[in-house]
């Protein structure tokens, strides 16, 4: 009897339906004005960003949906007084209901995880030309090895220096404990893992200073691992490369340097 004096009619139902409407629009709003990301250095970037304004465009009217008929139901069925020992109608299920809340979810599911699929397939795709950069990972600093134009000992750099929309190939390896490469700016994160080599493929298309950081907990110095990723133009990481060069072997050569002299002969490069 209490039951259909309160559940039935439409006009609760509507009325439910209007505040999840609203309550959805400003949800999504809110979701897509907040900045949650730093400013976008790399390609990869947004595509992911995009992925993650349609997981919201789609997370958040669920959200209000169920939060809106759980309310609802908390507030229009509660206990009245006097009420106390009333028992509700039995009620034995319903299918299309549960068939429309199984596919409806499954639908999504699928759909989302598929575009979430084709967007990594996307990022991660191999480029032409790409260069390879390793990436070393100790407590608690990063160590960036390119190879050297001249041949010989690699170039090593603590900070990272990258061309502007060339695309690069980072093999990631870790000295002592598990570490995470990450730069936010470019968004793409990968795992140091000791004894095996990682990949992650980026290409910068920002020139600026970007931080490097370590993602994964790795120690007490963990959050100090941290330096820095410049994007440079070709000229300018040409000239890097020459005064490391330059300071690796073109005077003084380090202890061990067998391979012969006549190599370190950096004016002949026309
Ligand atoms: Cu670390």
């Amino acid at each position: 009897m209490a039951q259909e004096s309160r559940g039935g009619g439409r006009r609760p139902l509507m009325q439910m339906a209007a505040i999840a409407v609203v309550a959805s629009a400003l949800g999504v709003a809110l979701g897509l004005l907040i900045e949650w990301f730093p400013s976008q250095a790399s390609t990869q970037a947004s595509t992911i960003d995009t992925l993650y304004n349609v997981l919201i465009i789609t997370s958040v009217p669920i959200f209000v949906l169920v939060t809106a008929v759980i309310g609802f139901c908390v507030w229009r069925f509660r206990v009245r007084p006097g009420e106390e020992d009333e028992d509700g109608p039995p009620i034995h299920g319903n299918t299309r209901l549960e068939i429309v809340w199984t596919a409806v979810p499954a639908i999504m599911l699928v759909a989302l995880c598929t575009y979430a699929f084709l967007a990594l397939q996307d990022i991660e795709e191999a480029q032409a030309d790409e260069q390879r950069i390793q990436v070393i990972a100790q407590q608690y600093a990063w160590s960036f090895e390119y190879p050297n134009p001249m041949g010989g000992d690699p170039i090593r750099s603590e900070e990272l220096y990258l061309v502007e929309d060339e695309p690069v190939l980072f093999d990631i390896t870790a000295l002592d404990v598990i570490h995470s490469f990450w730069v936010p700016a470019f968004r793409m994160k990968r795992d140091a893992v000791p004894g095996l080599t990682t990949q992650l493929r980026v290409t910068p298309n920002r020139l600026g200073t970007y931080p490097v950081v370590c993602a994964e907990l790795c120690g007490l110095g963990h959050a100090f691992m941290r330096q820095n990723a410049n994007v440079l133009t070709r000229q300018d990481f040409d000239a890097w490369m020459a005064e490391q060069v330059k300071a690796a072997g073109g005077g003084g050569a380090p202890a061990g340097e067998e391979e012969g002299g006549e190599a370190a002969a950096p004016e002949s490069a026309g």
